[in-house]
């Protein structure tokens, strides 16, 4: 046995951190021997056998890719060519004048999570008095990273619990009131958590202000396709603002559209006012990336590039995402007939059905949400969000009675 050479850790003054609100559920989750558990924490798709999925148009890139005997060679700091240009494309439509003007600095990075870090790093670089602008409630990552990057950061109203709905009015008041030349934050498509988009005419006047305030938009893409189920549809409000002449920050994720969770594949793209401003910002970004990760991992930029650049695969991805965005309202809708059936006291719950993407918001309340996994095994953010994704159709029912009975008399009987 080794001897300690020291009688009290170096490590002493390194408290426990809490458990992650999203990721930790998952932890609690796997701990929980009762056949009845159900996560419905992570915003991960699952089949309806409840298992996880792999999209058969991504084994057949991968055995392609091996096929192929491809090498293991670093990337450049950029990332993947192919793949950049893929995603460009994807996300501003193939034929936008912005990509064929060399307006658009694009840089493969760690997922979203990854190209958002980025972002802020460049952010708090060049813009170190800016403000981001965040909506309230938010994905609960999006404070750490802006912490972290050390860019400060406050709410802009969104979510109204009295309509359920959004609160468009105090989010156009809190934008309008930030200093100019502030930062905002807005969800692409499937606001996470709540599922409540602005219309296409609300999405006009967010940018009616934020073009007044010369604020700089800054999209979080992480479900494009997922939400309606069409990649085009949801990368509109995004291209609505770069029609409009707009610089634009977009950070995007294929975890979800493509299946890649683990693979860490995505992209921070910024368009610039012209091809030389593109080449600059890009040039410091790679800047950024260098001591933080040097290069990113090339295997989920293949799979991309392959499946977009081969005209039958990117169809077949297309029906797949069809697929799992229609397993999704399906098992929206049957959460929905299961609890109108089931509560009697009358309470509206079709709110769950305005709502779009993976999650549902159901407005259950902290002690609620305990009574949800402790009562009921059903683990949760305790936010009263659910991953739809994780839900399957046989598995409503016993949903809707845990929600019932949380919502109604979860109130005191939660530890
Ligand atoms: N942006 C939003 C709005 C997200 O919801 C997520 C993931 C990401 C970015 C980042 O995903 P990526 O880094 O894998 O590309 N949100 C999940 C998972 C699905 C998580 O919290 O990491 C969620 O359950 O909210």
């Amino acid at each position: 046995m080794m001897a300690l050479a020291v009688d009290v850790s170096r490590f002493e003054g390194v408290p426990m951190a809490p458990p992650d609100p999203i990721l930790g559920v998952s932890e609690a989750f796997k701990a929980d021997k009762n056949d009845l558990k159900l996560n419905l924490g992570v915003g991960a798709y699952r089949t309806e056998e409840l298992q996880p999925y792999v999209l058969n148009v991504v084994k057949k890139a991968e055995t392609l890719m091996l096929e192929k005997g491809e090498n293991k060679e670093y990337l450049p700091i950029e990332g993947l060519a192919a793949f950049n240009k893929a995603t460009a494309e994807l996300l501003f439509g193939a034929d936008n004048p912005v990509l064929k003007q060399g307006r658009v600095a694009t840089l493969q990075s760690l997922s979203g999570t990854g190209s958002l870090r980025l972002a802020a790093a460049f952010i708090q670089r060049y813009f170190p008095e800016a403000k981001v602008l965040i909506s309230s409630p938010t994905w609960g990552n999006h404070k750490n990273i802006f912490n972290d990057a050390r860019v400060p950061w406050s709410e802009y109203r969104y979510y109204d619990p009295k309509t359920v709905g959004l609160d468009f009015e105090g989010m156009i008041a809190d934008i309008q009131a930030a200093p100019d030349g502030s930062f905002v934050l807005l969800h692409g498509c499937a606001h996470n958590p709540t599922g409540i988009d602005p219309t296409p005419e609300q999405w006009e006047k967010i940018a009616d202000v934020i073009q007044e305030k010369k604020h700089m938009p800054f999209f979080d893409v992480a479900y494009q396709g997922f939400a309606s189920g069409s990649l085009d549809e949801d990368a509109s409000s995004v291209r609505l603002f770069v029609e409009r002449g707009l610089e634009v920050f977009v950070a995007q994720s294929y975890s979800k559209n493509l299946g890649l969770y683990a693979e860490r594949i995505g992209a921070i793209n910024v368009v610039c006012s012209t091809p030389e401003v593109a080449n600059r910002v890009k040039s410091q970004l790679k800047r950024l990336a260098r001591p933080m990760y040097s290069n990113p991992p090339i295997h989920g930029a293949r799979i991309v590039a392959n499946v977009v650049g081969d005209p039958t695969m990117f169809g077949e991805w297309k029906q797949e995402m069809e697929e799992m965005a229609g397993r999704i309202k399906n098992v929206r809708q049957k959460l929905y007939d299961s609890l109108s059936a089931k509560d009697k006291s009358g309470k509206d719950w079709s709110f769950i059905l305005r709502q779009i993407g993976m999650f549902s918001y159901t407005g259950l309340n902290k002690t609620q949400s305990d009574n949800m996994t402790d009562k009921w095994h059903i683990y949760m953010t305790k936010d009263g969000r659910i991953s739809l994704a994780g839900l399957s159709l046989a598995k409503c029912e016993y949903l809707a009675d845990a929600i019932i009975d949380s919502f109604h008399n979860g109130l005191g009987t939660a530890k």
